[in-house]
């Protein structure tokens, strides 16, 4: 027979103690009072030099901040139904995904910070988003979570046996992830490859703009601020902190 993996060695040692703390977070925590009309927004932890150790939070935190919408975090990494953060209790009721956060928030209160752009601006923003999100960021837990974690584990808000543990569970999971997204079939170099382009891309279509789309901030700002701040102050010592150092002036512009 063959031994069983680390993982599943830590996980079968571990279960009674995340029994017993799921029993606590159950029965014993105090619900918390939430105001009417505030967001009560369900994210990761701070980081050392940003807002969030992940982009998503911070985007949905810049958007509440942008739309100057009330809000509560709650940084207990409490995931929501689809099993990911972040997520939003709204006047009682729960919506999951970044996304689908702003555009439900943006029909209930009747937002849109795209009001200054042209749908052919908006669209333009969006595809740089979605490249940003549904790639880029893919290349960028690669090299997070890859073989070397000393960087990961200046900027993750946790010590010692939380820490190794945290980032061990973490580690399985996003790499489990970047094989069924495909990323995760590519070599290191390869990997770069498509994340230098996709910078290159970013950084070519800012040029010397102010905002992403131009002199007012958008809602796309949201995403891209947030992507370029992970690569800013979460990947120090990355090929895509280096790369942003050396086009500060155009992808430093957001930040
Ligand atoms: N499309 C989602 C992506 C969110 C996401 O990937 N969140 C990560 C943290 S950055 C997560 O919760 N991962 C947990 C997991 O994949 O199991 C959104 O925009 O909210």
């Amino acid at each position: 027979m063959e031994p069983l993996p680390i993982f599943y060695w830590t996980l079968l040692l571990l279960a009674p103690v995340l029994l017993v703390f799921l029993i606590y977070k159950i029965y014993f925590q105090k619900k918390r009072e939430i105001p009417k009309n505030t967001v009560l927004l369900y994210q990761m932890g701070r980081g050392p030099h940003a807002p969030s150790v992940s982009p998503f939070p911070m985007k949905l935190e810049t958007y509440l901040r942008m739309a100057k919408i009330p809000y509560m975090s709650d940084h207990s990494v409490t995931f929501s139904s689809k099993g990911k953060l972040p997520w939003i209790v709204y006047n009682g009721k729960p919506v999951a995904d970044s996304q689908f956060c702003i555009e439900y928030l943006n029909k209930k209160l009747g937002i849109s910070l795209n009001k200054e752009y042209a749908d052919l601006d908006v669209s333009v923003g969006r595809a740089f988003q979605k490249m940003a999100e549904e790639e880029l960021y893919w290349t960028m837990c690669a090299v997070t979570f890859g073989e070397d974690l000393t960087e990961v584990k200046k900027v993750l808000p946790y010590k010692g046996i939380e820490l190794w543990i945290k980032l061990t569970a973490i580690k399985h999971v996003v790499q489990k992830e970047m094989w069924g997204h495909g990323i995760g079939r590519h070599n290191s170099k390869e990997i770069w490859s498509i994340g230098e382009r996709d910078l290159h891309a970013i950084s070519t279509f800012l040029g010397k703009k102010k905002y992403f789309l131009g002199n007012e901030p958008s809602e796309v700002d949201c995403a891209m601020f947030a992507m370029l701040a992970m690569v800013k102050w979460n990947m120090p010592n990355t090929p895509h902190e280096r790369l942003m150092k050396s086009k500060t002036d155009q992808l430093g512009s957001l930040l």
